[in-house]
């Protein structure tokens, strides 16, 4: 306890005895104390003491609005969508193989981007075939897919990139019509027997022209079965535009760039997987009619691809 405090209580019990026993002296000592006392509880040497905080007080007015530097926002943006491009593929010939979404022995599934595809594309690029590069936009296999379809599921596409699949008229077109393309075409019969037919010329024209083809220069191993119908536009059964009397789609139940009618059909019908895949009647099969030049000979399997020809 501090000595004035002590001081003070002492005052407090003493007063009364001072005064009782020395008269005037005691009177006028008892005065003094109260006095120093009084002036000790009002002295600023006392000790502060802090107390407990206050409730917080409400928020002040909003502030000025900031100021954005939007030449620096711009650089930044610009900066940042070229590192994105640059890890984009623009196509088949450009992919990095460690971005494909599915990978087997020859290619794989990947997004492209670019001018042509538009935001983004799905496909197959066929890797290894002749360099790689390719764009794959039809396969057959099994039989597995209906190919007897509509003019709309031929231009929007339809199946199963990995598998039996038509990419479709529209993005053909897109894909093609600015640039040089080659075409290949590779076959397999029934025994097991390969080749190749490849165009050094491959462009589809848009859907005013009915999906034009253009090809020419042929090479290859397998006869050259598509000349004959370059520059014809495509046919599906509900929409006849080829340059024969009948209805050649749906005559041989498929869907191509028909002249009077074929001499290659390779969106006919899958034949069954049987003997020497002969087809009967109309030409309906998988046909290539260069290949042994024969008629109603049914492919096994067939794929259909496009690069940028250099
Ligand atoms: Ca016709």
């Amino acid at each position: 306890m501090e000595f004035r405090i002590l001081l003070c209580m002492l005052y407090a019990w003493s007063s009364f005895s001072l005064i009782c026993a020395h008269g005037d002296y005691g009177s006028i000592l008892a005065e003094q104390l109260n006095q120093y006392c009084n002036a000790r509880e009002g002295s600023s040497e006392q000790s502060p003491r802090t107390g407990k905080a206050g409730p917080r007080g409400l928020p002040g007015p909003a502030g000025p609005p900031g100021l954005v530097n939007y030449t620096v926002v711009e650089e930044m943006i610009e900066e940042r969508l070229e590192a994105i491009v640059k890890t984009r593929n623009s196509d088949c010939v450009h992919v990095r193989e460690d971005s494909a979404k599915i990978r087997n022995e020859s290619g794989g599934v990947f997004d492209i981007h670019s001018e042509r595809s538009g935001r983004k594309m799905e496909v197959y690029c066929d890797l290894t075939t002749d360099g790689g590069g390719w764009t794959v936009f039809q396969r057959r296999v099994d039989g597995s897919l209906n190919f007897n379809r509509n003019w709309l599921d031929y231009v929007a596409g339809f199946g199963n990139l990995q598998h039996e699949f038509w990419l479709g008229l529209e993005k053909l077109h897109r894909l093609t019509y600015e640039g040089n393309f080659e075409l290949r075409i590779d076959l397999e019969d029934g025994e097991g027997r390969k080749g190749y037919a490849s165009y050094t010329i491959f462009s589809i024209g848009d859907a005013s022209t009915k999906y034009r083809l253009n090809v020419g220069g042929y090479y290859g191993t397998a006869g050259d079965s598509l000349s004959y119908h370059n520059g014809l536009k495509f046919s599906t059964p509900d929409q006849d535009n080829d340059i024969h009397s009948s209805n050649c789609a749906a005559g041989h139940r498929g869907a191509w760039w028909y002249h009077s009618c074929h001499i290659s059909n390779l969106n006919g019908e899958y034949a069954a997987p049987v003997g020497k895949y002969i087809t009967k009647g109309n030409a309906y099969g998988i046909e290539w009619h260069r290949w042994n030049n024969a008629y109603y000979y049914s492919m096994k399997s067939v794929e259909m691809k496009f690069r940028p020809a250099y």
